[in-house]
């Protein structure tokens, strides 16, 4: 039974369930933090009302039943209660679009951003380009879990560290500075989505949609295309190594001589 489970979850499409994880990781950006949150807190609101609404009825099928003699009170057309089934509702709604709303303003505001980085999909990987610092690279999936993925390879997956979540090169950026990401697309839709930073943004050819956050721990966050562009929208991943603004502008010097020395030959 248990492995039929596991095998029914392996079918959906998502990375928290390696750990048993059910819900969406708290992750380390305000907006995923704030969207963690806003969605608990609607879990909650619909718990509660689900308990209540299910509890009267309940309640009522079981206490109130013909075969005990009960005879149904009638309250049709009843102005109050009327009044009262709608106002509830009403002011509970708003009361969720509230925070709602100031979610998804924060969530738009790419402003004053310190490091903008250019995303483009192509089938089937991923281009990055930093405006500011003129460094640029594509980046694929790696070669092991590439090779692992062939039909026949002989390869149980499940020796492979980070199968499928693995790129050649990865894409660093510092914590604690707001990033700005321009997404674009040179080919089909892709979508550009690490769960752990918050938000998932289509990038579609010829247009520019735009998304931002600020790490707030260092570490290595993986996500994948959340778009489906083709017969290998499954492997083009996406790996962010978060680091100290310090380590972020050695290596920014590093990837700048080694495009020079790369221009030279
Ligand atoms: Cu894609």
């Amino acid at each position: 039974m248990r492995n039929f489970i596991v095998f029914l979850l392996s079918t959906i499409p998502t990375l928290a369930l390696g750990d048993w994880e059910v819900n969406l990781p708290r992750g380390v950006t305000p907006t995923s933090v704030l969207a963690y949150d806003l969605h608990m807190l609607i879990f909650y609101i619909t718990v509660i009302i689900g308990i209540g609404v299910f509890g009267v009825m309940f309640y009522s099928i079981i206490h109130h039943r013909k075969s005990k003699g009960v005879v149904p009170a009638n309250f049709h057309e009843n102005t109050k209660i009327e009044i009262v089934w709608t106002v509830i509702p009403f002011l509970i709604l708003v009361g969720m679009a509230i925070p709602a709303t100031q979610a998804l303003i924060l969530m738009e505001d790419t402003s004053e951003a310190e490091v903008t980085l250019k995303v483009t999909g192509y089938q089937w990987m991923w281009k990055y380009e930093y405006l500011e610092d003129n460094v640029s690279f594509l980046s694929r999936i790696d070669s092991e879990s590439n090779k692992a993925r062939k039909l026949n390879s002989g390869v149980d997956v499940s020796n492979v560290k980070n199968y499928l979540l693995e790129v050649d090169n990865p894409i660093v950026l510092p914590v604690n500075a707001k990033i700005r990401l321009l997404l674009t697309a040179g080919d089909v839709i892709h979508a550009w989505w690490v769960p752990e930073l918050g938000g998932k943004k289509d990038a579609v050819p010829g247009f520019v949609n735009e998304m931002w956050f600020n790490i707030n721990k260092p570490g290595i966050y993986r996500g994948q295309c959340a778009e489906l562009c083709g017969k290998d929208h499954a492997f083009m991943p996406i790996v962010v190594k978060a680091v100290s603004k310090a380590e972020y502008e050695k290596w920014v010097m590093n990837q700048q001589n080694n495009n020079k020395i790369a221009n030279k030959k």
